[in-house]
């Protein structure tokens, strides 16, 4: 039934639980063509339909082994397909991790995410990973790894850890994708996120924004997501980090405001995932972050580093939270146990 607080779209209307899975390019490329404000206003209403509009969760990453991937893809400083200056490092002690954690929980992170530059893990490297998450639950975080592609076996492995989320983006349109990367193939990608999903683990899928994708390449990228038979729990929108030596270096730069409407369009067609203010903050202002949040982002990345890059201090990010009166909240009451 449409309420009276239910946006519509061109006469298009929400299904009765707000949650649509078949959503269409026309449609969605309706919505990011609307009026700035009033795809903002849409944005937020179904935003406060779902969630608390002033808290946000807060994860924290760590690189447990960079650098030195086999995959080309073209955005990325840790392929070893490109110079960026990253040596190889082996994966990190366990120890190191913990330590990493706390002091991430310390600084107010309800979630520890534990990147890896692999295609994809062994049997072994998955031993060891299983290893740091149960450390890491032992704190009393919620944990999320990306270690590249799955088998059955593995995925089944780290739900048996007791894994909350796995990260594997999607990261453009299909259309897009072989421009970017052409060691693996999208189906790839759908196959991971296909045994995640079984496996009962959160799925955390989403993309980048600015590497010369058309605004049909940003309407595909997020219909896939949102026509996916289960929307991902979590919807990381990064914004293309320019690191010299990748062929992505000199990308020209995206009309911040088509990143805010990307945003907004995300949390209308996922009214129930958390949209994820992702990398790339570092090069924006408060106001873009604020006009983010104000679209329907409820996550963010928190801490100095991403995986290689840099981040706003958590200093900075404090206090533009205590600007915009925004709380830095967990997110335990929105992740599923399977
Ligand atoms: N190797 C695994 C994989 O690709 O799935 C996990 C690690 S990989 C670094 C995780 C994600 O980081 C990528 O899917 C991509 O979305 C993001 N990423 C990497 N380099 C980036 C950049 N320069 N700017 C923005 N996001 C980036
Ligand atoms: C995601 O979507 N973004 C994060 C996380 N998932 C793993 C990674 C961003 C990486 C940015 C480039 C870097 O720091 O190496
Ligand atoms: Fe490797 Fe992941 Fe970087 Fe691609 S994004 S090069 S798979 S670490």
């Amino acid at each position: 039934m449409l309420t009276e607080s239910s946006p519509s779209v061109g006469g298009q209307h929400y299904c009765i639980d707000g949650i649509r899975h078949d959503w269409q390019l026309a449609e969605v490329q309706a919505l990011f063509n609307l009026p700035f404000n009033d795809l903002l206003y849409q944005a937020q209403t179904v935003h406060r339909e779902h969630f608390d509009p002033n808290e946000v969760q807060i994860s924290s990453l760590l690189s447990i082994k960079t650098g030195a991937c086999s995959e080309d893809c073209a955005y990325c400083p840790q392929s070893a397909h490109y110079q960026t200056g990253l040596g190889r490092e082996d994966l990190i002690p366990v120890n190191e991790v913990l330590k990493a954690a706390r002091q991430a929980q310390d600084q107010g992170a309800s979630r520890f995410c534990m990147g890896a530059a692999w295609r994809s893990p062994t049997d072994q490297d998955v031993e060891r990973v299983v290893t740091m998450i149960e450390g890491v639950r032992s704190l009393g975080m919620e944990t999320c790894v990306t270690l590249g592609m799955l088998t059955d076996q593995q995925t089944q492995r780290l739900k048996q850890a007791g894994l909350d989320y796995y990260n594997h983006n999607l990261d453009t349109s299909e259309e897009f994708y072989s421009e970017i990367i052409t060691t693996r193939t999208y189906q790839d990608r759908l196959d991971t996120l296909r045994r995640v999903r079984e496996a009962g683990i959160n799925v955390c899928c989403g993309g980048i924004i600015g590497m010369g994708e058309s605004d049909a390449d940003r309407a595909n990228l997020l219909i896939e997501l949102a026509n996916l038979p289960q929307h991902p729990e979590s919807v990381p929108i990064n914004l293309l980090v320019r690191v010299e030596g990748t062929p992505l270096a000199d990308a020209g730069l995206l009309d911040p405001l088509v990143f805010v409407r990307t945003i907004a369009v995300a949390r209308i067609l996922m009214p129930k995932s958390r949209v994820r203010l992702s990398a790339g903050r570092n090069e924006m202002s408060d106001e873009l972050q604020a006009l983010c949040f104000l679209a329907g982002a409820n996550s963010i990345f928190y801490g100095i580093k991403l995986l290689t890059t840099d981040n706003p201090l958590a200093d900075s990010d404090r206090q533009l939270f205590q600007r915009l009166g925004l709380r830095m909240g967990g997110a335990s009451e929105d992740h599923h146990h399977a």
